[in-house]
């Protein structure tokens, strides 16, 4: 049998830099500041440690627009401190994975930079350079290639005056998109992974990957998306999501790049939009492409019709749905990643759980052991593990992320109301996420020296790592039982899973099962108390293994937000 990898029993955390921890006082979070907190890393016991961008960059995107992908930006540190974090990471038994940012790269990278120099540049086709509409002049309103909307809103496609075309850009204006369709582009990238590699780290998760291929027609041309009612606009997604080449672009990218290294690499890639049986194909070993994907279907089951800031309440009966899906359909090949946060999520406990302060804690321990008891490698995002919260923000000033800002001045001038807009934002932008990690509960929670880029959340005097790190009933503490169970018990790691009771409204309940073990996980997802009643007969007498609430009852009772980890008797 062959043995395996060594992800299936590993957990990652995300580090969003500007965020994390500021060693210089700028107010902004640098590769001193992630140095200087490994220890708190390895006390949780984390694996892996996935560096969001710090190249080189404008920060039109806080660095997901890269201006030179072999160097470090100042406003981060040096390519010295790199080498220090991973020398760093490597002592402490833990790996480091950087984010590659290859769909697009920032206007100013000199690649585009020589792209839009002329239209005979021998980079003009390392982008996508289109005329206007046919008929069309070009600026006209409409004329743009496509009716494509740019995730940021907007049209997707830029005009460039100096040549009378536009270029494409998915996201930001500043964002460029790369055509993969060139393989010198490809060549290019590939020869910068292996340098990172060659560097010593340990691999890349990797940005919107599965939107690198387009589908394009051998002339050139491209589609316009089906009409999105309400909008000018058309759906982007069949014409970019999981385009026609791109399991021919990764093969060929982990030929050039990951085949004949060693095995302690990891690859994960970001991929909206994927379904399960792409997702299958993205991560079955046989055709080594990559090791994981991070899936969006369990975090888009709150937006409504107008996407994310429309948002509606999360059934759980769907919840189950998905996940139970998605560990079905990548049960025999393939692998899952675990996720509730990241940088462009809102808070899981304000979103997904009860962040009063009754229900606080609770419900961030319930959701983190729902979440790192299923089959699949999990994720942790800066602090996740302390259970931080969304930002109660009162004011559009307050935010920064571009994705918002452009949202917001966009349906201020469409006439929306202004405390709807804020109220949206203040539920959904990524900014909930970005707010400084809360140390302790000194001044700026222990983030900076100086003024932080970005507020603190108020609730750091009572929500930080200090206050936790000797407390065996906080989050920080059950984050700590949940890894460590991972990495013993190979139930939690290689187990089977099955869905229990799918059709209960607020009850979320499994079984993981691996030869003759197995363990079997109930948890309350809400507000109240629930009894499981004859629903799950083998909860009586089970022995608990982990629990958010020590001592245990071991009747059927479970009390609000209580989730248990029982081995049947
Ligand atoms: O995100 C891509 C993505 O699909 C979304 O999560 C998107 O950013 C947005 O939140 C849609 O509502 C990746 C990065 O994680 C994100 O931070 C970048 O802004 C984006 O790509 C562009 O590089």
């Amino acid at each position: 049998t062959v043995q395996a990898p060594w992800w299936t029993r590993a957990v990652v955390y995300q580090v969003y830099p500007r965020s994390f921890a500021d060693s210089d006082g700028d107010g902004i979070g640098d590769l001193g500041g992630v140095i200087e907190k490994l220890d708190h890393l390895s006390d949780l016991g984390v694996d892996v440690l996935w560096l969001s961008p710090v190249y080189p960059s404008p920060q039109d995107d806080n660095g997901y627009d890269i201006s030179d992908y072999q160097d470090v930006d100042p406003l981060f540190g040096s390519l010295e401190q790199l080498d220090a974090l991973v020398e760093g990471l490597h002592a402490r038994g833990m790996r480091l994975v950087m984010d590659l940012v290859v769909n697009h790269t920032s206007d100013e990278h000199p690649w585009f930079q020589e792209s839009r120099s002329s239209p005979d540049s021998p980079k003009r086709d390392w982008y996508w350079w289109r005329p206007a509409r046919e008929g069309m002049a070009a600026g006209a309103p409409g004329a743009e290639p496509t009716n494509w909307e740019s995730f940021f809103s907007g049209p997707a496609w830029e005009l460039d005056e100096a040549s009378g075309e536009y270029y494409l850009h998915l996201f930001s204006r500043k964002q460029p998109d790369l055509n993969w369709e060139n393989p010198e582009v490809r060549q290019a990238v590939y020869a910068m992974m292996r340098w990172w590699l060659d560097r010593g780290v340990d691999g890349f998760r990797m940005d919107v990957i599965n939107l690198v291929s387009k589908r394009v027609e051998p002339d050139g041309s491209l589609h316009d998306g089906p009409p999105v009612p309400g909008t000018p606009y058309g759906d982007r997604s069949p014409e970019t999501v999981c385009g026609p080449r791109i399991h021919e672009f990764l093969a060929e990218m982990h030929r050039e790049v990951f085949a004949g290294r060693d095995g302690g690499l990891l690859t994960v890639g970001e991929t909206p939009g994927v379904t399960v049986e792409d997702a299958r194909l993205f991560t079955d070993p046989a055709r080594a492409e990559v090791d994981m994907v991070f899936q969006f279907e369990h975090v888009s089951l709150d937006h409504g019709p107008g996407g994310k800031f429309d948002p509606r309440p999360l059934s759980l009966l769907d919840l189950k749905a998905s996940f139970g899906r998605w560990q079905a359909g990548l049960a025999d090949v393939g692998w899952n990643s675990l996720y509730w946060d990241n940088h462009d999520q809102p808070r899981a406990v304000s979103r997904f759980g009860d962040d009063s302060p009754e229900h606080r804690r609770d419900s961030a321990c319930c959701l983190a052991t729902l979440l790192h008891l299923h089959r699949g490698t999990p994720y942790v995002y800066q602090g996740e593990e302390i259970g931080m919260a969304n930002y109660p923000f009162t004011s559009l000033d307050q935010v920064a992320d571009i994705e918002s800002v452009n949202w917001a001045r966009e349906a201020l001038a469409a006439g929306a109301d202004e405390a709807a807009v804020l109220a949206a934002v203040r539920h959904s932008s990524r900014d909930n996420a970005r707010t400084p990690v809360q140390w302790d509960a000194g001044p700026h929670a222990g983030f900076t020296s100086g003024t932080p880029w970005l507020a603190v959340n108020p609730d750091s005097t009572g929500w930080n790592v200090a206050a936790q790190r000797d407390d065996e009933r906080s989050v920080l503490a059950h984050h700590r039982r949940l890894i460590t169970l991972r990495h013993e018990d190979p139930v939690v790691s290689l187990g089977s899973f099955t869905m229990l009771l799918p059709e209960h409204e607020q009850v979320y309940a499994f079984r993981r099962s691996l030869g003759d073990d197995e363990l079997l996980v109930v948890c309350n997802v809400g507000s109240t108390p629930v009894d499981l009643g004859e629903g799950l007969p083998e909860v009586a007498g089970a022995a608990l293994v982990l629990g958010t609430h020590e001592p245990a009852d071991d009747g059927t009772l479970l009390r609000p937000w209580e989730a248990r980890v029982l081995r049947p008797a």
